[in-house]
């Protein structure tokens, strides 16, 4: 295999031919001629894919014709356009404007595959699934499937900044080079907006949420424009980061003031003339009074106060504000779990209608297992959007092989009780279980200039999942998996079957390794790599992993019952009382909830202590596991990605042995308890991992946590 074909660029979209002789034979004889309805750049752009996909999956050139009577083929056209003989066979009425219908139909003693839709972007998806049907080896002959998104806006955010760098990327530089824009178009803007169509994924948000209001200059939205207008075909938005302070960084006002005329003009002004180059620009995404950020509360207004005055901007081109709830302050001495949700629930409700609010999954900080955001089942009036991480900051770094959909499941089957059973987060997200006039799903991207986009070559399942779960939040992690291998590696069951499930049990492996029982945000400073669980003296009280674990000569973890910062109540009742009571508290959420002694009895009758030591351990082990199922994967892998993947394991085994070292050696200093016989000996002392500094890790914020 050539370099170009087995360095990952290609994604889940390698169109190599099929090897299996019979299903190649079988596709070639029901693909004998395509048929698709004339039409404009989408149409285009699935002519474009048919010749490429189609054409490299069969072996043959694509032969598109008008409907043939006497030749099988795949007809691809909105139902306005089909065939007349085609259309009582079809009926289209409960799909989306977005969604499609693939049907194999039989006629006249020919065989044919329809897909069609409403809209041309439906055609364009239901292509990409056609292929991805193909490249499974899936039969065709009683193909009857309807889809539509469950979500409306699917995007992802970059925080790309302009010069090039990202914050918490791992992947390499932005692939957005601003300064060869408008002019040069880099082909991976192309493939770009191919996969993200490919999976659904219908928005994204090009600048860092820490933003820089320069990307609002003419000089940069001449580069968005033609960003957008590569994107367009595809279906996928552009969304820009607004910068609250822009008013007076850029346009030279005194006030960013959201109740000031002169703001509020000038906004309107912005949003006229940024959708006068880009008539479908989908909107701002605001990071406001969160960290450092400019926002309405300088001004002693409300998110509330900020979020109408954006909307009102946008309202007259349809678009959306994205409003985060991100937001905790260091001169809040309340829990920092808790802060978010005092800020914007009792706002419920209130907030125009083309206003999102985009909640991170869980209350503190994209960690490797947090229970959901209280958020989620507590404002049943206003949109809630869905914020997850897809780069890996506080999960290992692309570094790391950790399937993130696992974790997006798991967030979004969570019930909220919000109104009763079954409340889950995904019934939040998608709107159906309070019928939200507008529903969203955002993933911050982790995707950067390196030849295979996203470092790690698993990294890719980590893209791809988390667009098919915008597209349907109740998908399962597993058949996103058994996809995403299909596509990218081999439709071999002695690969498929190990290798999936090396996948699935990845996400729970980091969470023990780093954080278990409930432990969260141990990282050490600024960088986020590795741990730092001794860190104490960082300005603000919330910045340090001593603030979340509490260990002390008593114990260890975060009482948020009544007894100690009563996050619980934020909670449905239900839960409250689930969560609170240690007898019916899950364990992996133990010490977020409850603040315990070191010998505290575990459900399997050890220690709390030798309890940790034990996951710890476990999480070792299973990277162990992990390596020793991709040793015997040789043969279905090609030589370049397979020799990548064992380099990057043998980097986690060894992270995996630092985090459980390094943190049983700092606890050992308050539980002085010796470590569980289970547990290995740490490898260097304490003082040798607090001595570790890693001034230049990637996607490093110095000046911050
Ligand atoms: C934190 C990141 C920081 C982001 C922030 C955010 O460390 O870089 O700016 O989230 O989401 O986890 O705004």
């Amino acid at each position: 295999m050539s370099f170009a074909m087995s360095n990952g660029y290609g994604l889940w979209l390698n169109y190599s031919k099929i090897s299996d002789e019979s299903m190649l034979k079988t596709y070639q004889n029901q693909l004998q001629s395509v048929l698709v309805e004339e039409g404009g750049e989408t149409m285009g752009a699935i002519k474009k894919e048919l010749k490429m996909g189609l054409g490299g999956l069969l072996g043959t050139e694509v032969r598109f014709k008008p409907f043939q009577a006497s030749e099988n083929q795949l007809i691809i056209s909105k139902y306005a356009g089909l065939p007349r003989v085609f259309k009582e066979d079809i009926n289209i009425d409960n799909l989306r404007g977005e969604g499609y219908m693939i049907k194999h139909v039989e006629k006249g003693g020919r065989s044919y595959v329809l897909v069609t839709g409403k809209e041309d972007i439906g055609l364009l998806y239901g292509t990409f699934h056609f292929l991805r049907m193909l490249k499974m080896h899936q039969p065709l002959a009683s193909l009857n499937l309807e889809e539509s998104p469950k979500v409306d806006i699917r995007m992802l955010n970059h925080w790309d900044n302009l010069d090039r760098t990202v914050e918490r990327g791992y992947a390499g530089f932005s692939i957005w080079n601003w300064q060869t824009l408008p002019d040069y178009i880099d082909q991976r803007y192309i493939d770009y907006a191919r996969a993200n169509a490919s999976i659904g994924v219908n928005g994204t948000a090009l600048t860092n949420v820490n933003a820089n209001a320069l990307i609002l200059t003419p000089q940069y939205l001449e580069k968005v424009k033609a960003l957008a207008q590569v994107f367009r075909p595809y279906g996928v938005k552009v969304y820009l980061t607004a910068r609250f302070s822009a008013p007076m960084e850029i346009g030279g006002l005194k006030t960013a003031d959201p109740l000031d005329p002169q703001v509020i003009q000038w906004w309107k002004d912005k949003a006229a003339e940024i959708y006068k180059s880009i008539p479908d620009f989908g909107g701002f995404l605001v990071k406001a009074n969160s960290e450092g950020q400019p926002g309405p509360q300088n001004y002693g207004r409300t998110h509330l106060d900020g979020a109408k005055m954006m909307a009102d901007a946008l309202a007259p081109y349809q678009g959306t504000v994205i409003w985060r709830a991100f937001v905790y302050s260091e001169h809040d001495a309340d829990d920092r779990a808790k802060q978010a949700y005092s800020e914007f629930v009792p706002d419920d409700g209130k907030y125009p209608d083309n206003v999102l609010i985009q909640v991170k999954n869980g209350p503190i900080d994209f960690q490797p297992r947090e229970p959901f955001h209280p958020m989620f089942g507590a404002m049943p009036n206003t949109p809630l959007m869905m914020e997850f991480q897809i780069t890996k900051e506080y999960l290992g770094f692309a570094t790391h092989l950790v399937y993130m959909p696992k974790l997006f499941e798991e967030v979004l089957e969570s019930d909220t009780y919000q109104k009763g059973e079954g409340s889950t987060v995904a019934k939040v997200v998608d709107g159906t279980l309070s019928n939200k006039r507008l529903t969203g799903m955002a993933g911050v991207s982790n995707i950067g200039t390196d030849a295979n986009w996203t470092g790690h070559p698993f990294g890719q399942a980590d893209w791809y999942g988390f667009g098919r779960l915008a597209w349907n939040p109740s998908m399962s992690s597993e058949k996103i998996a058994d996809e995403w291998l299909r596509c990218t590696f081999s439709n071999d069951k002695d690969f498929l079957k190990p290798v999936k499930q090396m996948l699935l049990e990845s996400r729970e492996a980091v969470v023990n390794y780093m954080n278990p029982l409930g432990l969260h945000h141990l990282f050490d400073t600024s960088h986020h790599y590795g741990p730092g669980p001794w860190v104490d003296n960082l300005s603000r009280p919330e910045w340090n992993p001593v603030y979340y674990h509490k260990a002390d000569e008593e114990g260890i973890g975060f009482d948020r019952t009544k007894t100690g910062s009563d996050a619980l109540s934020q909670y449905a009742p239900e839960l409250e009382e689930k969560f609170g009571n240690l007898e019916t508290c899950p364990e992996e959420y133990l010490l977020w909830f409850h603040h315990l002694p070191w010998d505290y009895q575990l459900k399997n009758g050890r220690t709390l202590w030798d309890g940790l030591g034990i996951k710890y351990q476990e999480g070792v082990d299973q990277v162990r596991e992990m390596i020793t199922t991709w040793e015997t994967m040789k043969p279905y892998v090609d030589e370049y990605r397979f020799n990548q993947v064992s380099m990057l394991l043998g980097i986690q085994l060894k992270e995996a042995k630092w985090w459980r070292d390094a943190c049983m050696l700092y606890f050992q200093t308050f539980s002085k308890m010796d470590f569980p016989k289970e547990m290995e000996s740490p490898e260097n002392t304490l003082q040798y991992y607090k001595s570790l500094k890693f001034p230049y890790a990637p996607g490093i914020r110095p000046q911050w946590d």
